[in-house]
């Protein structure tokens, strides 16, 4: 049965489940919907309302950690690692990395610099933790492309668009290991189908409607200046 993943465009969460889909070479369909303006078929199959949602036949899976892990019980090869301890310790990281997504949108978005700055030094905190943890040769745990690598690409890639915008996002002198892993990861053919090609200026675009304090570091020439505030 063919599965079928519903999408929003800029969703990190949505993009986990298509690095694995596209990983392991999956045929898959995918549908996007507009979050601003979910159509009422969504809102029926969606319990929390929200994307990804995985569709296998009349069944309905939704969580990004759930799903992926659906699909790896269910396409080989395996990318969890065999040994059941080092398994569950990569599920406590894959959920560490929703933690550090929320920093990361929390920090594009508030409108004030205290509140940015706060964000941005609970993310770095976090990553401090994290850093100890990251093998970066290539991946998470090693050689192995993993689950792992899959929870955190988005947000690195989001990472990155934002610390093009305030370098002081990511530090590689404070966080080598992570900054190796995600010019490593950044580049993977899983990883970069795993978004419309258009990503980058799109989320920009985004940060803009929002307009948070980040939006101070756009080039501000290039988007409207009457400004309808949307939270999609
Ligand atoms: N814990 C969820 C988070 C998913 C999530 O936050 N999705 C956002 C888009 S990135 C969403 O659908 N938001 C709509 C809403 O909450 O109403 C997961 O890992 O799948």
């Amino acid at each position: 049965m063919k599965p079928k993943l519903i999408s929003f465009t800029l969703c990190p969460f949505v993009q986990r489940a298509v690095i694995v889909l596209e990983h392991k070479k999956i045929d898959y369909d995918i549908v996007y919907i507009d979050l601003a303006d979910p159509p009422a078929w969504f809102l029926d199959l969606s319990p929390l309302k929200q994307v990804p949602v995985l569709q296998v036949g009349e069944h309905v899976i939704f969580e990004s950690a759930v799903i992926n892990e659906y699909l790896d019980e269910t396409y080989p090869p395996p990318l969890h690692p065999r040994e059941s301890i080092l398994r569950a310790k990569n599920r406590s990281w894959i959920e560490f990395g929703s933690a550090c997504l929320g920093d990361a949108f929390q920090l594009s978005i508030k409108e004030t610099e205290q509140e940015f700055i706060h964000f941005r030094d609970e993310l770095q905190n976090k990553f401090d933790h994290l850093e100890k943890v990251v093998r970066a040769t290539p991946f998470f745990n090693g050689t192995a492309f993993s689950l792992v690598d899959a929870g955190y690409a988005p947000l690195l890639q989001r990472l990155d668009y934002l610390a093009a915008l305030v370098p002081d996002i990511l530090n590689p002198a404070r966080h080598p290991n992570i900054n190796t892993w995600k010019n490593n990861l950044l580049k993977l053919e899983a990883v970069r189908k795993s978004c419309v090609p258009e990503i980058k200026t799109l989320y920009y675009e985004y940060l803009w409607k929002r307009q948070g304090y980040i939006v101070k570091f756009l080039d501000k020439s290039r988007y409207p200046q009457a400004v309808t505030k949307s939270i999609y």
